[in-house]
């Protein structure tokens, strides 16, 4: 009977090498998580398409080794003719899926992993989230929400009906009475000082909770930045202090001369000194306001050295390419009836000048060295926001746009600042409007001129045999 002592102990080991083994699995999928979050929300989300077909179940429709060449370059895959990744990529409108070469097999194991958790937890169908008022099965957590609503109106429905007996009743008194039972003007005159109190502490409090949130704590990142910010700052005081005297004069007013049945009205038709400062002041103010955001302006959007180096800053529904103009500074010409499978960007293969240029998906800019960006749209108006930089262009088909700033803290010195290691900086799409240009987002990464040169010679040129080495050279 030797075997049933040794029962619990091989179970207990079974026990303990399950629980280790489904520990390992969920620290991977953790892993993904953060990797998934980071590379993968832009264009997917487990359940639903956004720019690529939703991931549910993925890891069961396709095998794990096709998935992590996929996903490190689908576009090489698709090259190499392989039927799934063709058919995919036919039915997904050819929109080409970035390339993840830096992340390691293990790596995009971690975010099947994910992928693979988030499937099994996620709703049965896209449908069950609508709610619905037949509900087959009865007892989900939206019947549950639904019935509070209906709780919440009939509630509504009975207060309105109180008040309104109240409001009858006061009537009544008044009529017995024969003088008003309430005295509304000093009721009203009270809810003016309320209204102005209240107010004015919600705006000192939204300035002091929500202010920590916007991007202006930590400074610009920007040359010009510095300007901008000043001139964000002086209208915000002009316009605060104004808004502070008007609205506490407007109030208080109204509290201090309520009427009480027995202060007539000071009849005041004009008085042109009063109603010339008053014009002429704002007037006056808002001129120098006006050109001196003219001279910034004209100072951010002013025509650069011939030296300063050239990238073209593309997008698409819905992310960002970044070219580099490569050795000659000279972004290549581009031609949209060439937009294709291998040439997402539509650069014109005929120009020679185009052969050295260095497509990318992630920024990199060297700290104090002025960039020239030119803009350009494949499909429709998007917005170029570097809020760090304090800087937005319009993206606009058929219409080359463009801007030039000069980043001045590298993206090292900026996470020392915020004391936040994970801290990058960011390329936004400003456009809201409908479909995905809010996850547009491209990392921008300020390096210093040794990163920056070491990180450009690692990118290939577009004409393998170019050698990009002279566009390092490049001041
Ligand atoms: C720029 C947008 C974009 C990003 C970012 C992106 N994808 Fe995709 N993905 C697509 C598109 C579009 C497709 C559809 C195929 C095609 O058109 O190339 C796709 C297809 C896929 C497929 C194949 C789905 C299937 O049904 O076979 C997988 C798997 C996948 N992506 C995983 C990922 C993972 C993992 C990441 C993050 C590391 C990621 N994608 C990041 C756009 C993107
Ligand atoms: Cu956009």
């Amino acid at each position: 009977m030797k075997i049933f002592k040794l029962l619990p102990k091989t179970a207990l080991l079974i026990a303990l090498t399950f629980s280790m083994i489904s520990n390992l699995f969920a620290q991977s999928a953790e892993e993904g998580k953060t990797l998934f979050q980071a590379n993968c929300t832009s264009c997917h989300a487990i359940n639903e398409k956004v720019v690529g077909p939703a991931l549910k179940d993925v890891h069961k429709r396709r095998e794990e080794a096709w998935l992590v060449k996929w996903i490190k370059n689908s576009q090489k895959l698709i090259a190499s003719g392989d039927a799934v990744a063709v058919l995919v990529y036919k039915e997904n409108n050819e929109s080409p899926m970035t390339a993840f070469e830096n992340l390691s097999d293990n790596q995009i194991k971690s975010i099947i992993a994910y992928v693979k958790v988030e499937s099994e937890t996620a709703a049965p169908a896209k449908i069950a989230e609508i709610p619905t008022t037949v509900a087959a099965g009865g007892g989900n957590s939206n019947d549950f929400s639904s019935a509070i609503n209906w709780l919440l109106v009939v509630i509504g429905l009975l207060l309105v009906g109180v008040i309104r007996y109240v409001f009858l009743i006061l009537n009544r008194i008044s009529d017995i009475q024969g003088k008003p039972a309430v005295n509304w003007n000093s009721i009203n005159s009270i809810l003016m000082i309320v209204f102005l109190v209240v107010g004015l502490g919600a705006t000192v409090w939204e300035f002091m909770v929500h202010g920590k949130l916007t991007y202006f704590n930590e400074g610009p990142a920007s040359e010009h930045g510095v300007e901008y910010d000043n001139m964000f700052m002086i209208t915000l005081a002009i316009t605060g202090v104004v808004f502070i005297i008007t609205q506490v004069l407007l109030f208080w007013y109204g509290f201090k001369y309520k009427s009480d049945g027995k202060r007539k009205a000071l009849y005041y038709p004009d008085n042109h000194k009063l109603e010339l400062w008053w014009t002429a002041v704002p007037a006056v103010v808002l001129t120098v306001l006006v050109i001196r955001g003219l001279i910034t302006w004209s100072h951010m959007t002013a025509k650069t050295e011939p030296s300063t180096r050239n990238v073209e800053i593309f997008a698409y529904q819905f992310g960002w390419n970044a070219r580099y103009a490569g050795a000659d500074n000279k972004l290549g010409k581009h031609d949209f009836r060439q937009v294709g499978k291998v040439n997402a960007l539509g650069v014109d293969t005929a120009d020679a000048n185009a052969y050295d240029d260095i497509i990318v998906n992630e920024l990199h800019l060297e700290v104090n060295q002025p960039v020239e960006f030119a803009f350009r749209a494949k499909d429709v108006i998007h917005s170029a926001y570097f809020p760090h930089f304090r800087a937005q262009m319009n993206v606009v088909p058929g219409l080359p746009t463009r801007f030039h700033f000069t980043p001045t803290v590298t993206t090292s010195e900026m996470r020392e600042k915020k004391k936040d290691a994970t801290f990058d900086y960011i390329l936004l799409c400003n456009k809201i409007c409908g479909g995905a240009h809010y996850r547009m987002k491209m990392k921008v990464v300020i390096d210093t001129k040794e990163d920056f040169q070491k990180w450009l010679k690692s990118q290939p040129v577009l004409v393998s045999g170019k050698s990009n080495s002279a566009a390092v050279a490049l001041k």
